[in-house]
């Protein structure tokens, strides 16, 4: 159960079916220390036990619909996460960092395959692994106050919690050059033009509201074809379109007959709403 998870480092609040999890480590800008990754391992390992790993094709057994979406954010109005522990990384061996970019690789993993959306609300500073651990999520949302940027280069490092990989997939490939070896920072306005955050808001509390409004948009529909088209969508995302659109047509005909798929198509034909099963 979540409620029973012990946790220093981040700050959980169910309402309406939403998960909200907060970075809070107010005294360094929420840095990600290992304790931070660990513990974002305990609650996305703990919500793939309920709802379900669907994300690695396999079918999940009576997957658990109580939550249907997650916000990811940072405590405090000044950061997000201000990217990985300085101080911490300083003192590790080779050995240790491929330790801790492995653990933290695979939660990005575990987000990207759980499935209900996950919603990053960069709420102030996403650097470095904060900006990496927005970008594994579904999508941002950006409060006016948000900056983006992955600084490495400037410490003797280069990004390693997927930055490399994600930044280009968002912004492509010239900007996530431009970006990363210089390290230049950038607002929540030039991060929209690039496509890396969706949407700016006026601030951190408009911020939250869209975030979940757009997650109860999405908690409204099927919970099975959710779990599928983000299942889908990421599956088509680095193959050739070929390949790609076998993998859509697939899963597209893998939906019919399914319990959700026959209600939703009765409901629309009987001019009622539809009550998911979610199966
Ligand atoms: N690590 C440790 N401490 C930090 C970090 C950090 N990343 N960021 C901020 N802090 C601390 C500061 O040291 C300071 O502590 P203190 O009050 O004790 O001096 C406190 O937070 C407040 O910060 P500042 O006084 O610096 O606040 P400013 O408003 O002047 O500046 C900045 C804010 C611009 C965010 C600045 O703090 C900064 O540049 N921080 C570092 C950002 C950075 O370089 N991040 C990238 C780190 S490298 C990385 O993320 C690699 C990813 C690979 C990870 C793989 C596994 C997870």
């Amino acid at each position: 159960q979540l409620a029973d998870l012990e946790l220093d480092s981040l700050r959980l609040e169910v309402a309406e079916g939403l998960l909200t999890v907060s970075v809070h480590r107010p005294e360094v800008l929420n840095a990600l220390s290992p304790l931070v990754i660990a513990e974002l391992r305990e609650v996305f390992s703990l919500l793939r036990g309920r709802i379900g790993r669907s994300g690695d094709g396999a079918a999940d057994d009576a997957p658990d619909w109580s939550i249907r979406g997650v916000i990811l954010t940072g405590s405090g109005e000044r950061s997000f996460v201000a990217g990985a522990d300085i101080s911490v990384m300083r003192d590790q061996s080779r050995d240790e960092a491929a330790a801790y970019a492995a653990d933290a690789q695979e939660l990005t993993a575990w987000i990207e395959t759980l499935p209900v959306p996950v919603v990053a609300a960069v709420n102030g500073f996403a650097l470095g692994g904060g900006c990496e651990l927005a970008m594994a999520c579904d999508y941002i949302l950006a409060s006016e106050s948000a900056s983006f940027g992955q600084p490495e280069v400037a410490l003797g490092l280069i990004p390693g919690f997927g930055g490399c990989v994600r930044l280009q997939q968002y912004v492509g490939i010239a900007a996530a050059r431009e970006l990363i070896l210089t390290g230049r920072r950038i607002d929540a306005q030039e991060a929209r033009e690039l496509g890396l955050a969706l949407r700016v808001l006026p601030d951190a509390a408009a911020l939250l509201d869209a975030a979940r409004e757009s997650l109860r948009a999405s908690a409204a529909q099927s919970p099975t074809a959710v779990a599928a088209a983000k299942r889908t969508v990421r599956a088509a995302q680095a193959l050739p379109t070929d390949r790609g659109l076998e993998i859509e047509r697939q899963a597209f005909a893998d939906r019919f007959g399914t319990p959700d798929m026959l209600e939703g198509t009765a409901a629309f034909v009987e001019k009622r709403r539809p009550s998911f099963p979610g199966a």
